[in-house]
């Protein structure tokens, strides 16, 4: 029997003897006073269902930037439960601020050209006729970043979700076009006027790449990419290009709007270079940031762990700072380049503490904390926590602890650091 298992029977055994089921606690997050709006009709939940109206979590933005401009919007994690995110909470990023673009399907083109032998120019029926798969994965935004400044797990991690996606196997289409030898890039282009374009590795897009049109059983959400998207499952948000028009096959990295948004290089030779992959990467989800504890007692530790590299082998929860680490246990599916939900059981006797949560991978590699991340990159803690712009870019896979005080208020550990 190992610790989670142990630590189970004995919440169970303990439980039984609670004489309600309030003496177990849970932990309050965003319950508001309800108003008296009266509830949607019934013909328009006959016609397309909306969740309950006491049920209020949402996504939410930080203050416009200094140019009055929004980019990022964050999930609202502390309320997530299992590993799909619904598509209206998904996080979603522009780099044009506030940018939807209302596409018609109807009308919409996918063009694949360059170094092939038949382009290729499909509409979304013709798309469809191509064989489908459905997987899940996250995608996760390099801006998500866990700083003292960002104080509830919205805002620390909420640039990270997981769908269920529909769609094509690029390399069938790529197939279907006959790609030269030689060929060793995709350039994959939006429909947007700055094109949202970046440069991918050939061998990426024949491996697991994916042109989707279906999230979560529906079709892709007008701000996660409608009618088309790409999908590069475990590299960085950005590579993920929404309202997907273009796919050129070409020998060489091209410097596109992206390559110089992620600071990579301004170097094309030094630029292709970059890390796409994101590492090992957990965060606790409950209790997290600004929550409070009502009381002494048991409580489920609970929080979402993913790799850009495969599948979570394994996650650890410490409540002692990092003195100690227990396995948690695994409650969901474990899929390749997606989230996994992880829980354990702990007992809170109103000390004050620091939870922590730490994965590894199928290749083992284990989420480094603040200070392991830092050595590795050569830089000091205080850098890497420093807010944009600033800091530094690539993605922040450290722990991110949650310090408990006395009275229950849970609060961002790595204040004190920066
Ligand atoms: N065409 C286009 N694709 C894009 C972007 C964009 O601005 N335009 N933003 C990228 C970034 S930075 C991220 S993190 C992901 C976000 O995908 P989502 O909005 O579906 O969460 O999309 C990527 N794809
Ligand atoms: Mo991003």
């Amino acid at each position: 029997m190992d610790d989670t298992e142990h630590g189970r029977r004995k919440f169970l055994q303990r439980s039984i003897g609670l004489s309600s089921l309030a003496a177990v606690r849970s932990v309050g997050s965003s319950v508001h006073a309800q108003t008296a709006d009266s509830p949607a009709s019934a013909k328009d939940l006959e016609a397309y269902g909306e969740r309950s109206r006491f049920v209020t979590s949402v996504r939410t933005s930080p203050d416009p930037n200094p140019f009055g401009l929004t980019f990022h919007v964050f999930t609202p994690l502390q309320d997530s439960m299992g590993i799909i995110t619904p598509a209206s909470l998904h996080y979603t990023i522009a780099h044009r601020p506030f940018y939807v673009p209302d596409i018609n399907p109807e009308q919409h083109r996918l063009m694949i050209h360059g170094m092939v032998d038949r382009p290729l120019i499909l509409s979304m029926s013709d798309l469809k006729r191509f064989p489908s798969v459905t997987r899940t994965h996250y995608l996760e935004c390099n801006g998500n970043k866990p700083q003292p400044i960002y104080k509830t797990v919205q805002r620390a991690s909420g640039l990270t979700s997981c769908s269920e996606w529909t769609g094509v196997p690029l390399s069938l289409l790529l197939k279907q076009a006959g790609v030269h030898n030689g060929a060793k890039w995709i350039i994959a282009e939006g429909a947007e006027d700055n094109k949202g374009a970046i440069s991918l590795p050939m061998a990426k897009a024949m491996d697991d790449m994916l042109v989707a049109y279906g999230q979560n059983g529906e079709p892709v959400r007008p701000q996660n990419g409608f009618p088309l998207r790409l999908l590069v499952p475990g590299f960085e948000g950005l590579c993920n290009v929404k309202w997907l028009r273009r796919i050129k096959v070409t020998d060489q990295f091209y410097m596109t709007f992206n390559e110089f948004d992620r600071y990579t290089s301004v170097d094309p030779r030094m630029a292709q270079l970059t890390n796409y992959e994101q590492g090992p990467k957990s965060v606790i989800t409950c209790p997290s940031g600004e929550q409070q504890l009502p009381g002494y007692g048991h409580y489920q530790i609970t929080g979402l762990a993913w790799s850009g590299k495969g599948a979570i082998r394994k996650v650890e929860v410490s409540t002692d700072g990092g003195r100690t680490w227990k396995v948690a246990e695994i409650q969901s599916a474990t899929y390749r380049m997606a989230h996994v939900r992880f829980g354990m059981d702990w007992n809170w006797g109103g000390e004050e503490c620091t939870l922590m949560s730490r994965c590894t991978d199928e290749l083992g590699q284990v989420q480094p904390t603040v200070e392991e991340f830092a050595r590795f990159w050569n830089a000091t803690v205080k850098f890497v926590l420093t807010p944009f712009p600033g800091g530094m870019s690539g993605h922040h896979n450290y722990i991110l602890p949650w310090k408990v005080d006395r009275d229950g208020k849970v609060q961002h550990g790595l204040v004190g650091l920066a």
